[in-house]
């Protein structure tokens, strides 16, 4: 933003209003008074973008429960794209179109097929998206792609940042509901880890049910590139976050459940949990020594405790903790405790010792200093401070980890430097490129569970709310307040320049690839105005190209009861002009890009006349491109 726009912006509307808020809330709330005292709201003119500037960073966001993928400009903060991945989606047809639910089906074991058609569906119609994370090169964001997990049906996607597509859904076979996921830092992405959370019988068959000590718990490790699984761990306790060193040597999960509990009280009964670190090294050489089970098609090598081999250790860790995060130093792992108000401090330069010279586990904890009440996750600013959500206090801690490790040596230091009110109870929390060796220390965003007051009242459910956070210079306070609909898990901060999708797509993109054969077969040339009929028994192909403002089609004829396909080219090759197939009273709709082909099947069982319909604004006669859809009586 220029000087000039700076000044002009610095008593914007947007900055009273934040400062009027902020009074209100200590009025009614009485919390934080001292932390929340009277600061200039001039750093939110720093995140307030004028009309048409554009945003530094690309935010990666998930949606939780709502199982897409959100794109978001930082600072601004505007929401810019959905990016349907688990769920289904109404506008662009994911769910519903042949070449999303190849991508929806392909992944899937031959058990979860059956056991999906047994209930008369083809897919999962959810998931529960919580860790979007970029691929890397060199310990950096290369933008190749986004990996993200479905704890709800046990899955892993791909994105494609090119197109912001999904390309690869794969269910992890012998995991049970993944939870954490990272890629793999260094040399490069590389191997995607995952953690499934809930322990099971390595079996799960049914012949083992309420006997939880034969119950265990698998991380995966997944090559990013094919989007197969490498190889799995059994390991003790459960999984919750995980992370990697900048090394390329080792991965590390948090375990809240040490106990193997089954209820509230079991799992929370211990004072001390672990992390576990998996030497990856020594996994991959165990498997090429043949010391492992092949399970539903996957190498498994066990990694429980007391088995004595070098592909895992089990650090104790205070008490239940949560999020593990790597500092952009690639010497540092802090693991928030959760139940315990502290943060502990690992450094990975120790891990050799606890291999190989015989050392406690222990002995790699190099800080551990008292937080607050609550902490959950960690971010970073690349300048030697960390920031923790303090999830009961409702705040973010700024902390400096050098003065932690002091203070672990014994000198009389305080390592917290401020602390700061978000809105409330938060949960994750990311820094403009804080999981890269490339952290910048520009904005925080602190994504919290609820938003109580902040926002008019929608009725029970209500928003829960992102918050930005200016922590340039010396400043540290809440910028910007952003209601957001279930639920802003975690997100990533990327700059920008690392980021370049294409505007239109590519004729011979692989997304379509199984169409264009068809077509090929058919002897129909989709790349040209084209349209054609091809009847094969029941089945009906109708294809058909798009240029604003018309399909090449005004009216097709099929019979009751006919398989219609439906295959629509969008020949239109500038920017930003999609269109849309709608099919009234069918039930069909789907988006097709400038360039992109796209296919959708349905049984014509509705004999009349309908019409179909482009969905997507692309013109001024954008209601003027229909046609009909002739259903022929049996
Ligand atoms: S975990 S609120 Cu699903 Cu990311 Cu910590
Ligand atoms: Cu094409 Cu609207």
């Amino acid at each position: 933003m220029s000087e000039e726009s700076k000044m002009g912006l610095s008593m914007t509307r947007r900055g009273m209003l934040g400062a009027t808020a902020t009074g209100a809330v200590l009025a009614t709330t009485g919390v934080g008074s001292t932390l929340m005292s009277a600061k200039p709201a001039l750093a939110a003119s720093e995140a307030h973008l004028a009309p048409g500037e554009l945003d530094d960073y690309y935010g990666f966001w998930s949606s939780g429960q709502t199982g897409e993928l959100r794109i978001l400009g930082v600072p601004s903060m505007r929401e810019l794209m959905r990016v349907p991945v688990f769920n289904r989606c109404s506008a662009t047809g994911w769910g519903q179109t042949n070449e999303s639910l190849k991508i929806l089906t392909d992944g899937l074991t031959d058990k979860t097929k059956e056991f999906l058609a047994a209930n008369g569906k083809e897919t999962y119609d959810n998931g529960d998206l919580h860790h979007p994370h970029m691929s890397f090169t060199d310990g950096t964001y290369d933008g190749r792609y986004l990996f993200m997990n479905d704890k709800a049906n046990t899955r892993v996607a791909r994105v494609r940042c090119d197109v912001m597509k999904c390309d690869k859904i794969l269910e992890i076979p012998n995991a049970h509901d993944i939870h954490g996921l990272r890629p793999q830092k260094f040399p490069r992405t590389g191997y995607v880890f995952a953690n499934g959370e809930h322990e099971a019988p390595l079996v799960n068959d049914g012949s083992v049910l309420d006997d939880p000590s034969q119950y265990v718990n698998i991380y995966t490790a997944i090559d990013g590139d094919t989007m197969e699984v490498a190889w799995q761990v059994i390991v003790s306790g459960n999984l919750d976050n995980t992370d990697c060193d900048y090394q390329g040597k080792y991965a590390f999960s948090t375990s809240y459940n040490s106990e193997m509990g089954m209820n509230l009280a079991e799992m929370t009964e211990a004072e001390m949990d672990h992390v576990v670190i998996f030497n990856l090294k020594e996994i991959e050489a165990g498997i090429e020594a043949g010391d492992y089970q092949e399970l539903n098609g996957v190498k498994v090598v066990d990694g429980r405790k007391g088995q004595n081999k070098n592909y895992t250790r089990y650090v104790p860790i205070p008490n239940s903790p949560h999020g593990i995060n790597t500092a952009p130093d690639g010497k540092h792992v802090c693991v928030a405790g959760k139940l315990s108000p502290t943060v502990s401090v690992l450094d990975v330069e120790k891990f050799d010792a606890i291999f190989y010279d015989g050392a406690e586990p222990r002995s790699v904890v190099v800080a551990e200093p008292q937080l607050g009440l609550g902490p959950l996750h960690t971010a970073y600013d690349g300048k030697g401070n960390a920031f923790t959500t303090l999830f009961l206090d409702s705040q973010v801690v700024k902390w400096n980890i050098e003065t932690a490790l002091k203070q672990f040596a014994g000198e009389d230091v305080d390592p917290i430097l401020e602390k700061v009110d978000v809105h409330y109870q938060p949960g994750h929390n990311s820094t403009s490129m804080g999981e890269t060796k490339e952290a910048d220390g520009k904005w925080l965003i602190s994504m919290n569970k609820f938003s109580k007051d902040r926002f008019l009242n929608t009725g029970p459910l209500k928003p829960e709310n992102e918050q930005l956070i200016d922590i340039s210079g010396n400043n540290f306070e809440v910028v910007h307040d952003g209601p957001t609909f279930a639920e802003p898990h975690d997100s990533i901060v990327v700059r920008r320049d690392i980021v370049n999708p294409v505007d239109v797509w590519d004729r011979n993109d692989p997304m379509w690839a199984e169409t264009r054969a068809q077509a090929e077969a058919d002897g129909v040339d989709i790349d040209d105005w084209h349209e054609a009929i091809i009847r094969d028994g029941n089945k009906v192909r109708v294809y058909m190209s798009s240029m604003a403002p018309s399909f090449s089609m005004e009216k097709f004829t099929v019979k009751q009861g006919d398989e219609v396909t439906m295959i629509i080219t969008n020949l239109d090759d500038i920017d930003d002009l999609t269109h849309g197939l709608c099919m009234a009273n069918f039930g069909v709709a789907m988006e097709i890009g400038p360039q992109a082909t796209a296919s959708v099947t349905f049984v014509a069982e509705r004999p009349g006349v309908h019409w179909f319909y482009c969905q997507w604004f692309c013109h001024a006669l954008h209601m003027e491109m229909r046609g009909r859809m002739f259903v022929e009586p049996k």
